[in-house]
């Protein structure tokens, strides 16, 4: 089997003939024939665009390719997303491909110790492994994690092979992690998951209302294009600490943790008191509307001040803005998506941009911005949380619509929902779950308290893990690993925030042993037996068309794009929804333009509940808020890939800084550079201290990239998005 779905040698040779084909050089150095001009041979350099395997922005990144080597990453100066721009990350692309420490072969634990081990045994191993698993404690015994971050179509076999032909019931991604509550608020208010912006309209809305996100950091290329908005617009940024988002705020909103729910109750209140709101639109398009102003009502300024810390001059004076506002565009990202009451509070901004009948237009919407470069494709193809296009798995109808169209017995689709994230480490606990494959993600170092977490997976019978590196802190602890190919070295799509889908193609050959996600799950299937179920799902370009065939009438409809071939020949990725018949790659997609929801009648809802308090307050032994997040564009999560590119190492601090505000670090007696300790109720960790006014006073900050964080964090959820609240626990800090 190759590994290339596409051959180097038809590789989009944009540059043409190269002169250095046959380059002539002049040998300068004494002692050679002075002057003399020498044929020097050097391959042609092909050069194929792929979209950035890091974050959710979907920048286009050209790959320059000589003798089947890549010897150059740069950004796309045709793509409409980031038009030749990229941040740290993406220039370092090439890193995973050419650091060593790669993993390039399969790994067997035996008498203690992972051993090397070849793919037929590797397979053999897998397959008995969890055959083992379910008979002794039943089917739904053997469970999987998955990701965000490999391609649609890999996420569209996984969820196929093991729910279809290996039984599985419960599977999960990191996506819980991230972005759960957005799907959940968007589900209950829109009918479907469906974020309905396009990133122009960060240049187009005359005010942006950012909410828990911190774009300078996290998605650097969308800050350029708001940068870039020659509205001079309102730009008012709702974060407890002073971001480098922040720093370009018209207005910054300094809220207590966790008081943004009550925050926007509050600005609807006022809004719909000056009557600053757009009743027709209310009364065509929503419902629920009366309730909801009933029941906002009580935010009175007071409150919401008490609530929040703010003045009520900065509160009144956010609201004038916004009623002032003709685009008004809200986005929000993981401030509001990890936090206990996170869906209400996604929700109480939908409210916002519904009452006021700021979406379906340029410049306007209720945007949750994604995370990883394919979250999106693992919202809505991926097959975990919901069956395949946003189905649900309990609906008899929906299993056969999807038996159908892929040719199986409806029989072999799972009857009952997949625990949740959170539910199946319970599982593990409770002895219910005996087997875990984890698969692109790295919850030893990411799951949150995961002091708890090391010692539940200790607890499994069985460990799998499938990454591009077998030192991760959850590779490590598997029975068996299963080396993987990454990025540019496989073929499929990515699907980004703005719904765009974009492709990723193999341009390096993965080292050694190293397959591609899909050739692994393949694999796996066929020494399973359950081969033939998936002959339909040879290749990614044939996946992608099943996917189309699912999405046919679908919101999600991406039947017109015409497969991969369609995508390569657009060059610059397509929106979802495409339906047959209408590809117009000029045109940036908006959803609800119409105003029709996806909801039965068609209209939007209103949502909300009386806001609760986080779960772990601070308290005298621990009376500082731990707040987590990027800590730079130069870093990817767990670093497991940025973490070994010396370029981006430089980019970022060499140690582990606590951020604390200049009072705190008084009354503690320490000074910027200090060894202290940062101790929450699960753990110790030692930091230096970062004295600054970019966090208040009793609250501190640490970055989620250092292995050690979530030894901290308090495990709290979200009950709709059962999604962790990562940004509130109580720690204290002491010098050491
Ligand atoms: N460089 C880099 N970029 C990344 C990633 C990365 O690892 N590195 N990861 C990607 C992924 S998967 C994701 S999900 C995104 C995340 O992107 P963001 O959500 O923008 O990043 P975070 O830093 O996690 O959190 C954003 C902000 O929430 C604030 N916050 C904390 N608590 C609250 C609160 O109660 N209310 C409000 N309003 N704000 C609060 C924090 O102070 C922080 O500044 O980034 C993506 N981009
Ligand atoms: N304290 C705190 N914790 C957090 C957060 C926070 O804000 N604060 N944020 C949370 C969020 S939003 C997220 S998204 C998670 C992210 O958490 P993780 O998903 O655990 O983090 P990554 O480091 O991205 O892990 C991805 C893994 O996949 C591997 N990989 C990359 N490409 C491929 C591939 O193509 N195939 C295979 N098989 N493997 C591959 C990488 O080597 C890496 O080990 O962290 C969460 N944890
Ligand atoms: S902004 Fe995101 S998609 Fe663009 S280059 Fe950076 S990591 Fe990649
Ligand atoms: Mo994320």
């Amino acid at each position: 089997m190759s590994r290339f779905a596409l051959p180097i040698p038809q590789l989009r040779a944009r540059t043409g003939p190269r002169t250095d084909e046959l380059a002539r050089v002049r040998l300068a150095s004494a002692g050679s024939a002075r002057g003399r001009q020498i044929p020097v041979r050097h391959a042609p350099t092909s050069v194929a665009s792929s979209v950035c395997g890091f974050c959710s922005t979907g920048c286009s990144l050209d790959v320059h390719v000589r003798d089947r080597r890549p010897v150059n990453v740069v950004p796309t100066d045709v793509y409409p997303v980031n038009s030749g721009s990229a941040c740290p990350k993406g220039w370092e692309a090439m890193t995973p491909m050419s650091s060593a420490g790669r993993a390039t072969t399969p790994l067997l634990r035996r008498g203690g110790r992972l051993e090397p081990v070849s793919w037929d045994v590797a397979f053999d191993e897998f397959c008995s492994k969890v055959r083992r698993v379910q008979a002794d404690h039943g089917a739904d015994s053997f469970a999987f994690l998955s990701t965000g971050q490999i391609v649609t179509e890999e996420m569209a076999l996984l969820g196929a092979v093991a729910k279809f032909g290996l039984g599985m019931v419960h599977g999960d991604g990191n996506t819980r992690q991230c972005m759960a509550t957005a799907v959940t608020a968007y589900k209950e208010c829109f009918g479907f998951d469906a974020p309905p912006y396009t990133y122009a309209d960060f240049e187009e809305s005359d005010v942006v209302v950012l909410v828990g996100s911190n774009l300078a950091i996290a998605h650097p290329i969308m800050f350029e294009r708001l940068q870039r908005n020659p509205h001079r617009p309102e730009i008012i940024v709702v974060d407890p600490r002073a971001t480098e988002t922040a720093m370009i705020a018209t207005r910054h909103l300094a809220t207590a943790p966790k008081s943004d729910q009550t925050l926007f109750y509050g600005i609807a209140r006022e809004l719909i008191a000056r009557e600053a709101i757009d009743r027709r639109y209310i009364a065509e398009h929503t419902s629920g509307f009366e309730d909801y102003a009933a029941f906002v009502a009580d935010f009175d300024a007071g409150r919401v001040c008490a609530a929040t810390g703010l003045d009520v001059e900065s509160y009144l004076g956010a609201i004038d803005a916004i009623a002032a506002g003709k685009r008004v565009s809200f986005w929000w990202t993981m401030g509001v998506n990890q936090g206990h009451a996170a869906t209400r509070t996604a929700q109480a901004i939908i409210a916002l941009a519904l009452m006021t009948g700021n979406i379906g237009r340029p410049g306007t919407g209720a945007n949750s911005i994604t995370g990883q470069c394919n979250a999106m494709g693992s919202r809505l193809f991926s097959n975990t949380a919901s069956l395949f296009c946003g189905r649900d798995t309990t609906n008899p109808e929906h299993r056969q619509e999807v038996a159908d169209i892929i040719g199986i017995d409806a029989a072999a689709i799972p009857d009952r929902p997949s625990w949740a994230y959170d539910q199946i480490i319970e599982g593990i606990v409770k002895g219910k779950i005996r087997g875990l494959w984890v698969i692109a993600t790295n919850p030893a170092h990411s799951w949150i308290n995961h002091g708890h977490l090391h010692d539940v997976l200790e607890r499994l019978d069985v460990l799998v893990v499938q990454d591009l590196y077998a030192d991760t802190e959850t590779a490590v602890l598997s029975d068996l690993f299963l080396p993987a190919a990454g990025w540019a070295e496989k073929e499929g799509t990515f699907i980004n925030s703005e719904r765009r889908i974009g492709r990723v193609r193999a341009l390096h050959q993965p080292p050694g042993d190293a397959r591609t996600d899909f050739e692994i799950f393949q694999g796996i299937a066929e020494v399973w037996g359950c081969g033939p179920m998936f002959r339909r799902w040879r290749t990614p370009a044939k996946v992608f068309d099943l996917l189309a065939e699912l999405s046919r009438g679908r919101p999600c409809d991406i039947s017109g794009i015409g497969g991969h071939t369609g995508l390569d020949e657009v060059a610059v990725g397509v929106q979802w929804p495409q339906p047959e018949g209408s590809l117009d790659t000029a045109v940036e997609r908006r959803l609800f333009e119409d105003g029709r929801f996806f909801t039965p009648d068609q209209r939007a809802r209103f949502v909300f509940e009386e806001p609760t308090v986080a779960p772990e307050r601070a308290s005298d032994r621990y009376p500082l808020v731990l707040l987590t997040g990027r800590g730079t564009t130069a870093q990817w999560h767990t670093q497991t890939r940025t973490g070994r590119s010396p370029v981006l190492a430089a980019l970022g601090p060499e140690h582990l800084y606590v951020d604390m505000s200049p009072a705190d670090a008084e009354a503690r007696g320490v000074k910027s550079g200090d060894t202290v300790a940062v101790t929450s109720r699960r753990g110790a960790v030692e930091a230096r201290v970062f004295v600054t006014p970019s966090v208040a006073t009793g609250q501190v900050f640490l970055p989620m990239h250092d292995r050690r964080i979530n030894v901290l964090t308090a495990p709290g959820f979200d009950p709709y998005s059962r999604q962790p609240s990562y940004k509130h626990s109580a720690v204290q800090v002491a010098a050491v």
